[in-house]
């Protein structure tokens, strides 16, 4: 049997501990460029950074304010300060995911996103994502120990689940709250995704149901493996963790295998880089077999997932 070249990725997933309201862009950006440099000496392909990795995470405040929220977003990417960033990983030969806060011009329109770039080797923007499932909610709701007012802050995505094709393989994006649907992982598996690159600011407590604090890092893991075996893919969640101006938010950075086995994971909840050597063929033998799309799936009894928001009472037929 004749065997192809192995597709070894060497990923570095590079979580941060907390960013200070007060700190600037360009000390993060040192701090980005540290994993970076790390990375290089580990012999990492690829680095992921976090969710809003650029600033604290500003959706914990009400602000009446346009300008004071807009100081979070970035107008240009690269910009003067994510520049270096771009620099020195196109001089240390690595590739590199960033989540942000996009402001952009549209037809004489503002639109604010809460994306992530993929970036090549040679410092080339490969693809850019724009988070869907924003979390949260639109007004100020003071009875919280904190908001989350993504809902608020940012539009609804518009460029779908993208997977690029890139480092030898097919790479896809998506942030945070996109991890808990399943949806978000199929839609790329049936792209053929071989790897998702994915950032987090997760808080601890979820005001509205407390309940489910405790399970913050099982939550986190659990979604994070189910999306990587089902749809045979690497997935590569990278957490902004610890204590943020007064929110504890879960570490739990991890790299999980096309088998569902998490290889490695953070075990801080500060600036921290795991690595990981993934072989982008080990999702072909479930490709293959149990997830063989193609052989497989029955979407004539999945409509109601793209037809329906939320739970309908009237008992539709699945399939007419
Ligand atoms: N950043 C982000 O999407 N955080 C959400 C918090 C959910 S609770 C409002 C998450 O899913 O982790």
């Amino acid at each position: 049997m004749t065997q192809s070249a192995s597709r070894i990725v060497t990923v570095g997933a590079a979580q941060l501990g907390p960013i200070a309201l007060a700190e600037t862009r360009a000390q993060v950006v040192e701090r980005l460029i540290s994993h970076l440099r790390e990375a290089a000496l580990r012999g990492c392909d690829l680095v992921v950074f976090p969710e809003l990795a650029l600033t604290t995470f500003f959706p914990r405040w009400f602000m009446e304010d346009q300008a004071k929220v807009d100081a979070f977003f970035e107008r240009e990417m690269p910009g003067p300060d994510t520049q270096p960033l771009f620099d020195e990983a196109k001089r240390l030969g690595l590739a590199f995911s960033l989540g942000y806060a996009e402001l952009t011009e549209d037809g004489g329109r503002l639109r604010r996103f809460n994306s992530s770039i993929l970036v090549d080797k040679q410092g080339r923007i490969l693809g850019k994502y724009r988070k869907i499932h924003l979390p949260g909610h639109a007004e100020n709701e003071p009875w919280r120990a904190f908001q989350h007012l993504e809902k608020r802050y940012f539009e609804t995505g518009d460029l779908g689940f993208p997977v690029f094709d890139g480092l030898g393989g097919r790479i896809g994006l998506c942030i945070c709250n996109d991890r808990r649907w399943p949806e978000t992982y199929r839609v790329m598996g049936l792209q053929g995704v071989e790897m998702v690159l994915l950032g987090y600011n997760t808080p601890v407590h979820n005001p509205p149901a407390p309940e489910h604090d405790r399970l913050g890092w099982f939550h986190n893991q659990l979604v994070m493996q189910a999306g990587a075996y089902q749809n045979a893919t690497w997935v590569v969640g990278v957490a902004k963790a610890g204590n943020e101006e007064g929110v504890p938010m879960i570490g739990g950075t991890q790299i999980i295998a096309p088998t569902g086995e998490t290889v490695a994971v953070a075990v801080t909840e500060e600036d921290e880089l795991i690595t990981a050597a993934c072989d982008l063929d080990l999702g072909l033998s479930y490709k293959q077999s149990v997830f063989d799309f193609a052989r497989h799936r029955e979407p004539e009894h999945y409509r109601l997932i793209v037809e329906t928001k939320g739970p309908r009472q009237d008992r539709p037929k699945a399939a007419e």
